[in-house]
């Protein structure tokens, strides 16, 4: 069998996010992409009324919810398959999103920006992905340092699990991500890829989003977030093979293929099969 993995497709419901910011702010064209990347093969769709890139001022939640549970209300009503995510850290919102057919909440604050967040995800029983991130957007970025960023990363995501778990979130529901890009210069971005198997040694499934972010176009020379493609393809294709499960990203069809040949390869029993079941070479 190859490599299961999973491919998240980001919907920004927002002015204001850093690689998309304002194309669909619009209910249509936000369910229209929506609906695009599940055809793409979007296993889940992450829908975002909130920028986080670096600097971004917070949304208040009322205006959040405004641009983000029509959206999936709509996805929810087309029956998509793909799993429907919110992207907030906030508690009124992931409530209303679950209402509308949310069943992952992903909180870059891993459940630390709003007290009732915990009990929320608890008491609905979803999914819930806590990502790592030092310091808030608005400042985030502001000379970040680290002793040792992955053991550093790797023990605040144990420390957030437990608190999950104290909460009352089930075992099997909880995702861990190390949040590229946010309070992370570039070695910090390279070396939790790097040696990403040791928060996979954690034990829960790893979410990683690379997609567009700025270390791509420090590594290209890429200005343009749209145009860093390559490499997003090149940090997922090595984050599946160091254990990853979810992937993160914009462009769902050129990286779900990408990540269909990588799972092939890191599987030692796979062999690809003919329609008439005979193995080809
Ligand atoms: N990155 C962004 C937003 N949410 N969630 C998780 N779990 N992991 C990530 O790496 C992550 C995330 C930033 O990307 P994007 O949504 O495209 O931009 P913006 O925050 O500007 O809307």
């Amino acid at each position: 069998m190859p490599r299961d993995f999973r491919v998240m497709g980001v919907v920004n419901v927002t002015p204001d996010s850093f690689s998309d910011g304002g194309r669909f702010l619009d209910p249509e064209a936000a369910v229209a992409h929506a609906l695009r990347l599940a055809a793409e093969g979007a296993d889940i769709l992450d829908f975002g009324g909130e920028s986080t890139r670096p600097g971004a001022e917070p949304v208040p939640a009322e205006e959040e919810r405004r641009r983000v549970v029509p959206v999936i209300e709509r996805v929810a009503g087309a029956g998509v398959a793909a799993q429907l995510s919110i992207d907030t850290s906030k508690a009124e919102v992931a409530e209303a999103a679950i209402g509308a057919g949310a069943t992952l909440v992903n909180d870059v604050t891993a459940l630390r920006g709003d007290p009732r967040m915990a009990a929320v995800v608890a008491e609905h029983g979803v999914d819930c992905c806590l990502m790592h991130m030092r310091g808030e957007p608005r400042t985030m970025q502001i000379e970040p340092r680290y002793d040792d960023v992955v053991a550093e990363v790797a023990a605040f995501l144990e420390e957030r699990t437990a608190f999950a778990l104290a909460q009352g979130v089930a075992e099997e529901r909880i995702l861990v991500d190390p949040g590229i890009g946010f309070g992370k210069a570039l070695e910090h971005n390279l070396e939790l890829l790097r040696r990403l198997d040791e928060l996979v040694a954690g034990g829960r499934p790893v979410v990683v989003g690379t997609s567009r972010k700025s270390f791509l176009g420090l590594l290209t020379g890429r200005a343009e977030p749209a145009d860093r493609l390559a490499g997003t393809i090149a940090t997922n294709v090595l984050a599946l093979e160091r254990g990853a499960s979810v992937f993160r990203v914009h462009d769902v069809a050129p990286v779900r293929e990408a990540l269909a040949v990588a799972a092939a390869t890191v599987s030692e029993r796979w062999t690809p099969t003919t329609s008439s079941g005979t193995t080809t070479s």
